[in-house]
C-alpha cells in the first residue's frame, strides 16, 4: 500500500503518532534501537530528517538500520536536497509555504524533484507552514513565522496548500519548542481545511498530543522526547494510548 493511502486508512481511525529521527543527532545503530521501541509502543511510521543539512551518507545508514528493525512506513522529511535517500518508502514533498526564500518554496524543490523521480520513492506533496517560535527550522527556513494569535493567517496558508493540491498541511512549532502550536489555531484550521493536518513541535508530554489531537491534528509528530528519554517505548505508548481516546 502506498504510504500515504496508509496514513489516510490509519487516521480514519483515530489520530496518530509520528516519530521523527534527526540523522544527525544520534548514530545509526541507536536510531534503530529508538524506532524498535517506538514501533512497540505504537507510533505508526518515521519520518527522518533535520533542519540543518544533513550527511547524505548518515542518512542512508540510519535509513537501512531502520527498516532493518521494522516494517512501519519510512518518511524522509527533508531540510534541503541533501535529505533525500533511496532506501525511504516515501517523501514528504514539502513547500515552506510562508518562507521568505523561494528556495525554500520552490527552488529546492525543482532540484530534489528529478532525484525523487530517478530513485522512485512516493512523493507526499505536503504544505509546511511555521508557527512562533519557530525554532531552527524558521531560522534555516527564512520563516516569516505566523504569530501565534494569528489564526486568519494559519488558516489562510492551509487553505492555499490544499487549493493548489497538496495532500497534507503541516502546522510545525520548531523542534524542541516551548509551546507547541496554540490549540486554538489547530481547531480553526482544521475547520477551513479537508485534507489531514500534521502538528509538530514542543508537544512533551501524553496531555500535550492529546490536546493537540483533540484540538484537530490527525498527525502527532515527536522528535526530542525520543532523543531525551531513556525509555523511548513507554514514552511512545503513553502518547499514542492518550490519541487513542479521541475520534474525530
Ligand atoms: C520538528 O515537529 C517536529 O520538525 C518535532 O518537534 O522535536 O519538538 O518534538 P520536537
Amino acid at each position: 500500500m502506498r504510504v500515504l493511502e496508509y496514513l489516510r486508512k490509519e487516521i480514519k481511525r483515530n489520530p496518530i503518532h509520528l516519530t521523527l529521527i534527526d540523522p544527525d543527532k544520534q548514530t545509526s545503530k541507536r536510531a534503530s534501537k529508538i524506532a524498535k521501541e517506538a514501533a512497540e509502543g505504537g507510533t505508526k511510521g518515521f519520518m527522518i530528517g533535520g533542519s540543518r543539512g544533513i550527511s547524505e551518507e548518515y542518512l542512508d545508514t540510519t535509513v537501512r538500520e531502520i527498516k532493518g528493525v521494522t516494517d512501519l512506513p519510512i518518511i524522509l522529511f527533508p531540510g534541503d536536497i541533501s535529505g533525500i535517500s533511496p532506501n525511504a518508502d516515501a517523501i514528504f514533498f514539502m513547500s515552506l509555504l510562508n518562507s521568505r526564500n523561494p528556495y525554500f518554496i520552490t527552488g529546492a524543490q525543482a532540484m530534489g524533484a528529478p532525484i525523487i523521480r530517478k530513485i522512485g520513492i512516493e512523493p507526499i506533496p505536503m504544505g509546511y507552514i511555521i508557527v512562533e517560535p519557530g525554532g531552527a527550522v524558521g531560522k534555516v527556513g527564512a520563516a516569516d513565522l505566523i504569530s501565534r494569535s494569528d489564526h486568519e493567517r494559519a488558516c489562510g496558508y492551509a487553505l492555499a496548500a490544499q487549493y493548489f493540491g497538496m495532500q497534507l498541511v503541516y502546522l510545525e512549532a520548531g523542534s524542541g519548542a516551548d509551546e507547541h502550536v496554540p490549540e486554538k489555531m489547530i481547531t480553526e484550521v482544521k475547520k477551513v481545511i479537508d485534507i489531514p493536518l500534521i502538528v509538530g513541535g514542543g508537544i512533551k508530554t501524553e496531555e500535550d498530543a492529546y490536546n493537540v489531537a483533540k484540538s484537530g491534528a490527525d498527525i502527532v509528530v515527536t522528535g526530542t522526547v525520543v532523543e531525551r528519554t531513556s525509555d523511548v517505548k513507554g514514552c511512545i505508548k503513553r502518547i499514542t494510548s492518550s490519541l487513542r481516546k479521541i475520534h474525530h
